[in-house]
This record gives structure tokens, sequence and C-alpha cells, in this order.
């Protein structure tokens, strides 16, 4: 069964737990009206920094949820759980293994009415995503579509995330994408640090993906919410 809870999601704040972020800042972001808190990073997420921060969010209504990149940072008692795929890599252990490892130490305890597969498309080769999961994230428009197909028309992914971490991405690509998709839920995530990339991006993907800005510019951070609602 899939019933998306995430589907009503079109603006969604990316919190690292490896990072450091003060009450007051965290207070305007769970505040702010955006739809989610998506919990995750490429590297350094434990166990420990995963549990401090769901607690702290856990203060406010805002919806929370994970997405599990590693087995140290699996934890219980988010309101849903994404677990990454990464579709162009050729390393099999971020396309399939690590996901399978997960789920012979942990599946009998995973909330399946509440976790979603996410198809990724890496496509920022300097990012540390691209990085760890050896993505080969060069590619074109074209070159991007048998990777689209894959996810949303074969193996039926409810989520296809275009991450461009860190660099805001190619909005014509992203247009293509959306253009070409049956049934996943379109993320965007990459570079948004204005309200105007946000609206930018808002206007082909489903749900609009804001992370680092947080970190370095608050009052821009916040400024994406309105961005995206507008775009509604
Ligand atoms: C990262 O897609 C998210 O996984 C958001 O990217 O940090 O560049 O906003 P930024």
């Amino acid at each position: 069964m899939d019933n998306r809870w995430y589907a009503h999601w079109r603006h969604v704040f990316k919190l690292d737990p490896e990072k450091e972020i003060d009450d007051a800042t965290l207070d305007a972001i769970c505040l702010s009206g955006t739809d989610a808190i998506l919990l995750g990073g490429s590297s350094g997420v434990t166990f420990d920094n995963t549990v401090d921060l769901l607690a702290r969010v856990r203060r406010y209504s805002v919806d929370c949820a994970l997405e599990v990149s590693t087995l140290d940072g699996a934890v219980p008692g988010f309101d849903g759980y994404f677990v990454p795929f990464v579709m162009n890599t050729k390393n099999a252990d971020w396309l399939m293994l690590k996901q399978l490892e997960g789920l012979q130490q942990y599946g009998a305890f995973v909330p399946w009415e509440a976790t979603a597969a996410s198809g990724y498309i890496v496509l920022n080769e300097q990012s540390t995503a691209a990085k760890v999961s050896e993505a080969e994230a060069n590619l074109s428009s074209q070159d991007v579509l048998p990777y689209v197909w894959l996810t949303d028309r074969l193996l039926h992914m409810p989520v296809l995330y275009i991450e461009y971490s860190g660099r805001f991405g190619d909005m014509s690509l992203l247009a293509r994408v959306a253009a070409e998709l049956d049934q996943a839920q379109l993320f965007y995530g990459g570079g948004i640090d204005s309200a105007d990339k946000a609206a930018q991006a808002a206007k082909h993907a489903d749900t609009v993906v804001v992370g680092n800005v947080v970190y370095d510019n608050l009052q821009a951070a916040i400024s994406t919410v309105q961005a995206v609602k507008r775009m509604v």
C-alpha cells in the first residue's frame, strides 16, 4: 500500500543532524509555514545527533521525516521515512546493497505505511552526495530521461528526487523531467538560497527542498516558504 503521507508537501526544510542549529533558528524554521522538516545528510549522521534533533523538532506540530542514509542514523519516532536509492551510480552499494543490509538488520521494525523509496538522480558532481555514492552526475537532459523512466515507469518508485545539493540546478532539465513523469512525486533540492530560485523550482517540482541556506542566511531561507506556496 502506498498512501503517500507526504503528498501534500510543497515546501520542505532539510536539516543536517551533524550541523549545529540554535533554538531561535530552529524555532523560526519550524514555525515558518513549511510543510515538513526532513532530517538527512550525506556524512556524519549518527543515532545520537539524529535523536537529539528529532526531539527538538518534536516540540512543534510540523511533520518530521527522516532520510535513512546510514544504519547508525535509523531512529524510530519519525512521522515518516524515505529510503534513498541513487539511480545514476554503478556502485551497487548505493543502488541497493546498503538498503538490503538495512532490511536484513531492521526489516522487522520498519513502519511500512510510513516508509517510501526515493529514487535520487544526483546531478552536482562536486557534492558530497555525488562523491560518496560515486554518482555519474554529468548528465544532459537527454541522458537523464532513461533514469527517469527507470525510476518512475519501470520501478514505480513513489518519489523521484532531482538532487543538485549545493548548487542551483538546470531548470530546463527539471521541466523536462516533470513532463516525463507518470506517477512519481517530483522532489527538487539544490542551491535554493532566495525566494526567486524557490519559485523557479516550484514551477516544475511538486516538492521543493531547501537545505544549506538555513545555516547561512535564515531570512532568505524563510522567504522560500511563501515563494513556493505562492506558486501553488
Ligand atoms: C540536499 O537537496 C537538498 O540534499 C538541499 O540542497 O542544501 O543545496 O539547499 P541545498
